[in-house]
Parts: C-alpha cells; sequence; structure tokens
C-alpha cells in the first residue's frame, strides 16, 4: 500500500495553517517558488472576499529538507496567517445553512459555531495546496503535469476541450476566473457582480486533467487501491464540494454503451502497440490508469455564508433569525481548481509511489525505468 500522505492543521484565524508531508522520497529538488505560485493563484479570482487583500500566502519550510533536497523524513509547511485575530473573533449564534456551523456544533458539542468555523474554513486549504505543490515537484521529475481550470460558474457554461497544455496555461493566466473562454470569463464576472449586488454567492465546476501519468496506476484488485476512489475522496475533501466526475461522469449513465466506451484500435504508441479513439473514461478504467489522460471534474456549491440571510435559529434564544454572516467570498471556485489540482497531483503522486516504491527518487526513477521504460 501506498506511503505517501499528508496531514493539515490550523484555524483561519489563529497563528497558522500547517501541512506535514509523510512518506515523501529523498532527493527531490525542493522548490517553496512553485509552491508559492500556486498559494498566490489560491488566493486570486474574481468573487473573492476581503481576506485575501489581507494575506499574503507563502510557505516556510521547517523540516525534511537540507541543502535545496528533501531528505526522506517528514515535511513540515508552515503558511501564516496575517489576520490572526483568533481572540477576537465574536460567537456565532445562528448557524449558516450549507456550513459545517450546525452540524459541527452537534458534533463536538459547542454552544455556538465559532469553534466549528474556525477549523471548517476554506483557508485550510492553504495547507491542502501546499501539500499538492510539494506532490508536484515529484510529478514534475517523471514528466507528469496536472492542469485545473474552471469550466461554469453559476449558470454560466463552456465547452472546451484542452489541447496543448502550455497554450491552455497562457489563456487560464489571463482569465479573472481561470477559465478558458475569455467570452465566459465576461459573463461569469457579470454574473458574480449580479450575485454579489443581490448579497447572493455562487458555485460552479472545474476540470483537472493529468498528462503523462503512465499506465497501470491504482489497482482493480481491492476496493481501496482503486485510483478513482481515492481521486474522488480526495475531491470531495475539498470545503464546498458535492459531486465529482470522471471523464464522461453522470453524462455516461443516459448513454448506450455504443457511445460511451472508448474503442480499442492498432497503434504506434507504447501501450502495447495499441491506441484508444476517445476517453470517455477520464483515464481510468478499473480504477487503474490506462495512458490516457486522467480527466476529473468537481462541483463546489454556492458559497453558504449569504449577505442577504437565510432563515435560521439563534442557538441561545431559540428564537427565529436570519443567519450569522461573516466576512467570505461570493464565488471561490477558481480558488478551488487550485485546491484541486493539488489534491489530484497528491493523489497522483501517491499512486506513483505505491508503484515504483523507493525511499528515494533515484530509487525510483530506476523502478520507473524497470515498469514502464524509457
Ligand atoms: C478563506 C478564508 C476565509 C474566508 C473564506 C475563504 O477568511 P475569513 O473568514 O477571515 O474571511 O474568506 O472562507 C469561506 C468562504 C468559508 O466558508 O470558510 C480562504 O483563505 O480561502
Amino acid at each position: 500500500m501506498s506511503t505517501l500522505s499528508y496531514r493539515t492543521a490550523g484555524e483561519s484565524h489563529g497563528p497558522c495553517i500547517c501541512a506535514l508531508v509523510e512518506g515523501f522520497p529523498a532527493g527531490v529538488t525542493f522548490s517553496a517558488d512553485a509552491i508559492d505560485a500556486e498559494l498566490k493563484r489560491r488566493q486570486r479570482g474574481y468573487g473573492r472576499g476581503d481576506r485575501m487583500k489581507l494575506e499574503s500566502d507563502c510557505v516556510k519550510v521547517l523540516s525534511g529538507v537540507m541543502e535545496g533536497k528533501t531528505i526522506g523524513s517528514p515535511i513540515l509547511l508552515l503558511v501564516e496567517n496575517a489576520d490572526a485575530t483568533l481572540s477576537e473573533k465574536p460567537p456565532v449564534v445562528c448557524p449558516r445553512p450549507g456550513h459545517a456551523d450546525l452540524a459541527g456544533m452537534i458534533k463536538y458539542g459547542f454552544d455556538q459555531a465559532r469553534p466549528v468555523l474556525e477549523r471548517a474554513s476554506a483557508r485550510g486549504t492553504a495547507g491542502q495546496v501546499a501539500a499538492g505543490g510539494v506532490a508536484s515537484l515529484l510529478l514534475g521529475e517523471f514528466g507528469i503535469e496536472v492542469f485545473a481550470y474552471v469550466v461554469s460558474v453559476g449558470d454560466v457554461d463552456t465547452d472546451i476541450s484542452v489541447g496543448d497544455l502550455d497554450a491552455a496555461r497562457k489563456e487560464r493566466e489571463g482569465s479573472e476566473l481561470y477559465c478558458l473562454d475569455a467570452d465566459a470569463t465576461q459573463r461569469m464576472k457579470q454574473a458574480i457582480d449580479r450575485a454579489r449586488d443581490a448579497g447572493d454567492t455562487l458555485g460552479g465546476v472545474f476540470e483537472v486533467i493529468v498528462r503523462g501519468a503512465p499506465a497501470g496506476l491504482g489497482s482493480y484488485v481491492a476496493a481501496d487501491r482503486r485510483l478513482d476512489g481515492w481521486l474522488a475522496g480526495a475531491l470531495m475533501a475539498i470545503p464546498a464540494m458535492k459531486g465529482v466526475e470522471i471523464g464522461l461522469g453522470f453524462g455516461a449513465a443516459g448513454q448506450p454503451g455504443s457511445k460511451v466506451h472508448d474503442p480499442i484500435e492498432p497503434g504506434d504508441g507504447g501501450l502495447r502497440g495499441l491506441k484508444r479513439r476517445s476517453n470517455n473514461a477520464g483515464g481510468l478504467e478499473g480504477g487503474v490508469t490506462n495512458g490516457q489522460d486522467i480527466v476529473v471534474r468537481g462541483a463546489m456549491k454556492p458559497i453558504s455564508t449569504l449577505m442577504q440571510p437565510l432563515a435560521s435559529v439563534d442557538v441561545t434564544t431559540g428564537l427565529p433569525a436570519g443567519a450569522s454572516t461573516e466576512r467570505s467570498d461570493v464565488c471561490a471556485v477558481p480558488a478551488a481548481s487550485v485546491v484541486g489540482q493539488a489534491e489530484v497531483a497528491f493523489q497522483i503522486a501517491r499512486a506513483l509511489v505505491e508503484k515504483c516504491g523507493g525511499d528515494s527518487l533515484s530509487e525510483m526513477k530506476r523502478n520507473h525505468r524497470g515498469c514502464f521504460g524509457g
């Protein structure tokens, strides 16, 4: 079984968010800059709230790296909170529908929601992005790229097929919504403006593509070794996620098999001299990579802090009241796409470590050559 894992810790307004990455091979060149670039991208995106103006996220490496290279021991990463104002925060007594507030109070026995939302806050995704950034350093060593972009915001949808990743990256950089369609970006911005004016919020969908992953990661032999399960679980672990699709996803359910499955034909590539005519499977068959792009989508619900609050109850009086409001985002789908990219990168790195094993990068590379040639 795989040994690569991570955990995060930290409250939204505590001193910091931490990520602890374990089981990472020695000998990988560490780049804080590459991780910081993703942390910055997580902060941006049209529709973000004022917290992002206060923060300037960057990672401090507290263990596991010497002379610029990983040493095989746990890697502890820290992102400081500029807005470390936990002791000043008021109680939250009117739980917000859709947030963890009420369910968290019931579970942990709190009489107000502050301790819940401090940990349930999407601020914690800075730790997920930092861990995913470490994973991406390993994937880069094996020519595996992970790219995420925004497909839809509210009812503004796009229909793009991603070709060259460098061109797609350029397009994404030019969009305040990390979307690959300039016209849709404008319509998404207008939709976000309308939602903000109405005291409302918007969700949306992002897609993550993994290019260059070899065939044979994951396994069908046991439920907990299926890579599609790892990916779905990791994406669902991002706050506000309500759905995950792989390849055609829900679209496959309503079509006949003849229209869904990807025909196999003779080819000249490395996949036993075979190739596929389409990629509706999203690069995974039987929970195993088949050498095609891995394509995963995440559906984010609208942010649950509404400035025009929904009905709730004041838990101190038991009387009906509008849900509590906190500074928040109107739309955080671009940020979620960055977190999704990080989560997918981590799971692919985990599968690669499982497949190639090894305590060090050189050992992994030797095993990788043995498994996949090259
Ligand atoms: C976020 C930090 C939070 C929120 C937002 C995202 O900071 P604050 O609560 O101080 O404004 O802006 O979190 C949520 C929308 C949420 O529901 O938790 C971040 O760093 O991404």
